[in-house]
């Protein structure tokens, strides 16, 4: 089990990975001997969850979409042969494959076989584009990408050739389904060689990369290890209380942490629960499923979750199988909280997480005020989360700061980053999320954590600064009020302007109206909306979450 370990400690030569170590940030000696002691790392390469599983439940249903499943055996044997064929097509360890397929069970396939042929995948999300892909691919030096030929109406082999043009170290392009002039993923499936011996993994080496969900700006690389993303998975669904018996249900994109490792996917491989995969996230094809393969658990981001509490009171069938929904991604309130629990799922753990590392979460069990009232606490008992002030210094507890985070599974630098690596971390390592948290003090939630914005999500009007996830509350507190973000727009005197974006159930209400509600919440005058502006939704992110950059585009045109 501890090969890794032992290699280093005779001092032996490192198993090669090319270059994939430059510009990547590791673990310091003396944390990483730590968390080793503590049991949370085992040295375990990140592809022997599904080895593991496949030894343990052979014949137990690794993975279910509309056409297709694998037992954990055949799965296993899929990704050797995807490993073997990849290695015989001259893709070398450590180099980088952009993996950007959709929510189906090839998705498993070729990320294990990705990892079988000792390659890292980059965990692109099927709403990336080029910009996005280009990015990915020019950072981390990727020499392939695996992508689908057309899905919804998106033909994913033009970003291909996009690809190859652009990234002279990018000579792969392999397409499932109908390839076009690219290689063929068929070709890889149906592959008959072994996989080449290797020696064993240092699984203190990056094991994929994810990519950040900031808002802002490009997404950066999170090179997660081996040891790290293993301890992720397990722990989570263990923390979970989940079980063979348990069936996750994958509906956010499978390549973001949270389907992915938290526990997701291979949270639930770890314990020999079934994954299933959608690509259709709509209420009525998502509940068919959920029905069709008796779904216990699955992950969602806030908007989802309200969109299917909503439909609980129309659809005719229900998910009554589910045992528990995990919502995370963006704030919410207590109230969209209270109304998630109420009418979609007996349970509900909120996820306070990040691609980055750090996971919050409630546990079963928590009483209904912890479970509506915070985004739980930490997973790990060596997580170290500090809330500072501007200056740096410290809070008291219970105050509002900036959260800073170190720990067994939190990055400590992003991939070749050095500038953004200079302002994210603080010389102890401590990575700053970004994220305005107060860690409640005493009661019952004494050691949970309450996220309460975004610390750059303020709008500057005149020499004011408003802070747009407490204005948002506000605007969600009014009953005509769907959803709605609060968006800084340029102004020729304020230097910004306030708008309040908002989805409204039903009749739209007026900028009067609306300000007049505030007015009699206490809301101060320079905190108030200047503009309403009436959207049919809000924009959002690869991953479902309200994008406020693009909110403000469609606003100004
Ligand atoms: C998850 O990961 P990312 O990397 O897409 O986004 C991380 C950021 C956090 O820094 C925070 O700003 C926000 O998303 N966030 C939340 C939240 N969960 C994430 N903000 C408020 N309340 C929450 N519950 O989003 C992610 C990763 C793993 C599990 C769950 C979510």
């Amino acid at each position: 089990m501890s090969t890794g370990t032992e290699q280093r400690r005779s001092g032996e030569q490192q198993p090669d990975v090319g270059d994939l170590l430059t510009g990547f940030v590791p673990f310091p000696a003396d944390r990483a001997a730590e968390y080793r002691r503590a049991g949370y790392w085992t040295d375990e390469p990140l592809d022997s969850i599904l080895r593991d599983a496949a030894a343990k439940w052979p014949d137990r249903t690794a993975v279910i979409d509309p056409d297709v499943s694998y037992t954990f055996a055949e799965l296993d044997a899929r990704a050797d042969r995807i490993g073997a064929a990849l290695s015989d097509r001259g893709l070398a360890p450590g180099d980088r494959v952009l993996l950007q397929l959709p929510n189906i069970c090839e998705f498993a396939v070729a990320l294990f076989g990705v990892l079988r042929a000792r390659l890292v995948p980059v965990m692109c999300l099927p709403g990336h584009r080029s910009a996005e892909l280009n990015h990915f691919a020019a950072v981390s030096g990727a020499v392939a990408v695996i992508v689908p030929d057309v899905v919804a109406g998106f033909d994913y082999r033009d970003l291909a050739d996009d690809l190859v043009r652009n990234n002279p170290a990018l000579q792969h392009a392999f397409v499932h389904g109908e390839p076009g002039h690219h290689q063929s993923w068929r070709a890889l499936a149906d592959f008959d060689g072994p996989l080449p011996q290797r020696p064993p993994v240092d699984a203190d080496v990056p094991a994929l990369l994810l990519v950040s969900g900031g808002t802002t700006g490009l997404p950066k690389l999170i090179a997660r290890t081996h040891n790290d993303y293993v301890y992720t998975a397990r722990t989570h669904a263990q923390e979970c209380h989940m079980t063979g018996d348990d069936v996750y249900l994958v509906v956010l994109p499978a390549g973001h942490n949270f389907p992915l490792g938290c526990p997701g996917l291979l949270g639930s491989m770890t314990v020999g629960a079934t994954s299933v995969f959608t690509t259709d996230a709509s209420p009525e094809a998502a509940f068919a499923l959920i029905d069709r393969h008796r779904v216990t658990v699955t992950g969602l981001v806030n908007a989802l979750a309200k969109v299917w509490t909503q439909a609980c009171e129309w659809e005719p069938v229900l998910p009554t199988s589910l045992r528990v929904v995990q919502v995370g991604g963006s704030r919410m309130t207590p109230q969209e909280a209270e109304y998630i629990l109420n009418g979609l799922a007996p349970g509900l753990q909120q996820i306070f997480g990040m691609a980055e590392g750090m996971l919050n979460f409630t546990r079963p069990g928590d009483p209904v005020d912890v479970v509506v009232n915070t985004q739980g606490r930490p997973m790990s008992p060596h997580d170290e989360m500090r809330v500072v002030d501007e200056s740096g210094a410290e809070v008291p507890p219970g105050e509002e700061g900036e959260l800073l985070v170190r720990g067994p599974y939190t990055l400590n630098g992003y991939y070749r980053a050095e500038e953004a690596n200079a302002r994210s971390f603080t010389p102890d390592g401590f990575y700053r999320s970004g994220d305005r948290v107060r860690i409640f003090a005493d009661g019952p939630r004494a050691g949970y954590v309450e996220v309460t914005g975004r610390i750059k999500d303020v709008i500057h009007r005149g020499g004011e600064t408003v802070s747009a996830s407490d204005l948002e509350e506000h605007l969600f507190a009014h009953p005509a009020v769907y959803a709605a973000a609060a968006v800084a727009l340029p102004d020729e005197y304020l230097g910004e302007k306030i708008c309040a974006a908002v989805v409204f159930k039903g009749a739209p209400i007026t900028l009067a109206q609306l300000n007049e509600f505030l007015d009699e919440r206490g809301v101060s005058s320079h905190c108030r909306p200047d503009v309403l502006a009436p959207l049919p939704a809000l924009p959002k992110t690869a991953v479902g979450k309200v994008d406020k950059k693009k909110v403000v585009s469609q606003l100004t045109g």
